[in-house]
């Protein structure tokens, strides 16, 4: 086994004995009363999964596995030159509970260069595609064709024993993020620079050679997608994405069947695609108002037209976090370090300052804070990446980092099926007047 294989084995071991030793003594203990409002509100702070990889807090925001992005900034190894961390240290991080040393992030690039081979059934998948198609639906379809490369179904169609899924799913996880960089590259270059493909770097890092694939070799766009690539890595396990690919993954699909329908609901616009939206809303804002820098009673004025068109504002509000999230602040960071002075910065800057007063005084805004996705447009725009339909398959080549590590816990924990109990309102209803028992009171 390689060395990355053998430590998650040794480390996923140690941890299942674990549980099995909590479970035996508190497996009883309640945890958390589910109130009859969060069936109907989709679960908010109902404690309902397992996910080792990262922990959200409502006010502080991300820790993966105990550390904040400010602390993965300062103790994650770095390109040479570069003071960004490098995504390959945060998936160590997340898959074994432990910082990486240079010389396990150098070994990781490696191994995710060796296995980025995408086949040719893959782009012609692609290619078969109107140019029109969203870039989102191209990414899931691409995965769906890499599908066939899945070391996990051919081995559960050959009779492996259950004792080894979490090895085919670590495969599968390795390769998968290996070619993803490859696969979105191919989508932005096919739509938006007239099939002019580049070929990968074998020289580069992991984000690295992504932006250089897409046709970016300035070094402060390299170390702003190290940056990207490893804060939207991952936000605990109940996020849509994250929550689908561990649902979808429990039934024993593969990962790249789980993975592609984590990204069926990344796409949504509540969730990754509100990148996207924010920018569509800031040009918009711009053009509706003539004007490059709007100044902030005109965006006071525009947020109350948005809110009165009976439309959410993009990039703000969160279903768990209660205060700015860290990752729109280390985008503001970087974008104060690199590119202070740019307009569209500077108007994500004087949103910032102007929406959650607004929002807060609705009332029912339970978060006016600004959302991850409230910075990462304008920055990509500084640099070039303009087509902002592309957005959220940036966010989804990161997300791979987190969803698919938590599968590689869940296969080796042998976490069952997931198969929550629904209920009908009939039922509810009965069980009101205290006609009907709902099972679990
Ligand atoms: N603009 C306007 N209204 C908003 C709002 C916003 N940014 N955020 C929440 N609200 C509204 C909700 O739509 C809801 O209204 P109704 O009661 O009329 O249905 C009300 O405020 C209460 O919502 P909430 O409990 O505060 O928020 P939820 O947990 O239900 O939803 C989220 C969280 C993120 C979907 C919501 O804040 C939102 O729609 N934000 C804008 C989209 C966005 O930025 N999404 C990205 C999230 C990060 C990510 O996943 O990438």
């Amino acid at each position: 086994m390689g060395i990355i294989k053998d430590r998650f084995k040794a480390q996923a071991d140690k941890i299942a004995a674990e549980i099995k030793d909590l479970l035996k003594e508190h497996g009883n203990k309640k945890i958390g009363e589910v109130n009859l409002s969060q069936i109907y509100q989709g679960m908010r702070g109902m404690t309902g999964l397992v996910s080792e990889t990262s922990l959200l807090d409502a006010q502080e925001g991300i820790r993966f596995r105990g550390y904040s992005i400010p602390e993965l900034q300062k103790k994650l190894p770095k390109a040479p030159k570069g003071t960004e961390p490098l995504p390959e240290g945060l998936f160590h991080l997340m898959l074994i509970g432990e910082l990486p040393t240079e010389e396990d992030v150098h070994h990781i690039t490696s191994t995710w260069q060796r296995r980025s081979h995408v086949p040719n059934h893959v782009f012609a998948a692609i290619e078969a595609l109107p140019v029109a198609t969203h870039p989102m639906t191209q990414f899931v379809i691409a995965i769906m064709a890499l599908q066939t490369e899945s070391q996990f179904s051919k081995r559960y169609a050959e009779g492996m024993n259950k004792k080894d899924y979490w090895e085919a799913v670590f495969d599968d996880t390795m390769d998968l993020i290996a070619r993803l960089p490859r696969v979105a590259a191919y989508i932005y270059r096919r739509k938006y620079k007239k099939e002019d493909h580049i070929h990968p770097n074998g020289l580069l890092d992991w984000a690295g050679n992504f932006a250089h694939m897409l046709g970016y070799e300035d070094e402060t766009f390299k170390e702003l997608m190290r940056l990207y690539m490893t804060i939207h890595a991952d936000h605990e396990g109940g996020n849509v994405s994250a929550h689908t690919t561990h649902l979808v993954g429990s039934a024993l699909s593969d990962p790249y069947l789980s993975f592609a329908a984590g990204m069926n609901g990344l796409a949504g616009p509540l969730h990754g695609l509100a990148n996207q939206e924010v920018i569509k809303w800031i040009l918009e804002m711009r053009s509706a108002l003539d004007t490059e820098l709007p100044s902030k009673e005109q965006i006071a004025d525009y947020v109350q037209k948005t809110l009165n068109e009976g439309k959410v504002v993009p990039g703000y509000g969160h279903a768990v976090l209660r205060k700015t999230d860290p990752r729109f602040t280390a985008q503001m960071e970087f974008g104060k370090k690199h590119l202070p002075d740019d307009p569209l910065v500077q108007t994500v800057w004087n949103i910032y300052e102007t929406v959650p007063p607004i929002l807060q005084s609705l009332g029912k805004i339970k978060n006016p804070w600004p959302n991850v996705d409230a910075h990462s447009g304008a920055l990509l725009v500084h640099f070039g990446l303009v087509e902002y339909e592309f957005y959220t398959v940036l966010f989804g080549v990161s997300r791979a980092l987190g969803v698919l590590s938590s599968l590689c816990w869940d296969r080796a924990l042998g976490f069952p099926i997931e198969r929550p109990k629904s209920v009908t309102t009939e039922l509810v209803n009965l069980w009101l007047e205290g006609k009907a028992e709902i099972w679990g009171d």
